[in-house]
């Protein structure tokens, strides 16, 4: 599987210097350069932008949303924002309508991994650079996307695991709520939870149940409702949810079977967002491995550079008022 790199939140700015300079196109494997448009001259006046958002499934997902369109509005970028509630075919429709636009630049949040090549070959076809937000996509040709920004999930599942292992003594039971299948950041989560859990001294603590909940509230809640009747159900200490909403609902789940969450089951999950840290105070979630959602910085520092092919330089003036107080932070 030809996974995006992951390198945590990072802005590629090199990168994006490196391919604003024309230095590296979008185009097909092997450099056939036929199919895609020649790079597109420095944009001068207001941006656009293509933005496909996945949804708005989760706090996180709507934390992410505000970042951006805050950003957007900060930054005079004309934002064309679509919500796919988490279709894939909606997003494919959506970024098929900003090339028609003619946007300057297309982000994308993808629901899942696969399924894109065709409509980014598309997008490269009309030389329209793409960033890769949030999510990653599983792709065979690596220069249909310019860059990726967000998290390390594959850390995060270890994270969660390292937490379990070194805060819980003798036999673990874990049920495993899932997010979205196929959605990397779930395929990811539990590839580095499983990676712990594989070492000799964590041999003790075994997932004994795994189940889709697709990062909603509701569905985590259902899920738990109905794991609670299942023979492990009767018999498990320990619940790792790949994102804090999920975890929520099976939350609220126990509590309605009558069990103590944060006491009788260890609860494990991903995202940091405020409703999480408010269950924690409240003793019935022990852990939450942070995953930010405030992508919006880093996503417009990169299109800009992208797309005006220039990163601005910080710089000030200094007079004889200023200079005994800087002269001694200068570094030249
Ligand atoms: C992770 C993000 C996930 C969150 C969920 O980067 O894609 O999707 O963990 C959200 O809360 O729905």
């Amino acid at each position: 599987m030809n996974h995006y790199a992951n390198r945590g939140v990072v802005v590629f700015v090199s990168l994006a210097l490196f391919f604003s300079a024309g230095l590296l196109s979008s185009c097909d494997k092997g450099g056939d350069q036929s199919s895609a448009k020649p790079a597109k001259p420095a944009k001068v006046g207001k941006m656009v932008m293509g933005f496909s958002q996945i949804g708005s499934e989760s706090d996180w997902r709507a934390a992410e949303t505000v970042s951006i369109k805050a950003e957007a509005e900060k930054r005079g970028v004309d934002l064309r924002f679509s919500d796919a509630q988490q279709k894939q075919e909606n997003q494919i429709k959506a970024l098929r309508s900003f090339i028609s636009q003619g946007v300057d630049v297309i982000v994308l949040c993808p629901v899942v991994e696969t399924g894109w090549e065709p409509v980014l070959r598309e997008i490269s076809k009309a030389g329209i650079p793409v960033i890769l937000a949030d999510r990653g996509v599983d792709v065979s040709d690596p220069s249909l996307y310019l860059a990726f920004i967000g998290s390390d999930f594959v850390e995060e599942g270890r994270r969660a695991a390292k937490w379990l292992s070194a805060n819980t003594t003798g036999d673990v039971k874990v049920f495993e709520l899932r997010g979205t299948p196929g959605a990397s950041c779930a395929t990811d989560r539990k590839k580095g939870f499983e990676e712990v859990l594989a070492a000799p001294e964590n041999s003790r603590i075994k997932i004994v149940q795994s189940q889709d909940g697709n990062f909603e509230r509701g569905r985590g809640k259902e899920v738990m409702e109905a794991f609670l009747k299942t023979k492990e159900g009767k018999d498990f200490n320990a619940l790792y949810a790949h994102n804090d909403d999920m975890a929520l609902g099976a939350i609220q789940a126990m509590k309605e079977a009558g069990l103590k969450p944060g006491t009788d089951v260890k609860i494990v999950s991903v995202d940091g967002v405020k409703a999480a840290f408010e269950a924690m105070v409240a003793g019935e979630l022990n852990c939450t491995v942070e995953c930010s959602p405030l992508l919006g910085p880093a996503v417009f520092d990169l299109a800009e550079a992208l797309v005006t092919k220039r990163v601005k330089v910080k710089e000030g003036v200094y007079d004889q008022t200023t200079a005994k107080d800087v002269i001694g932070s200068r570094k030249y």
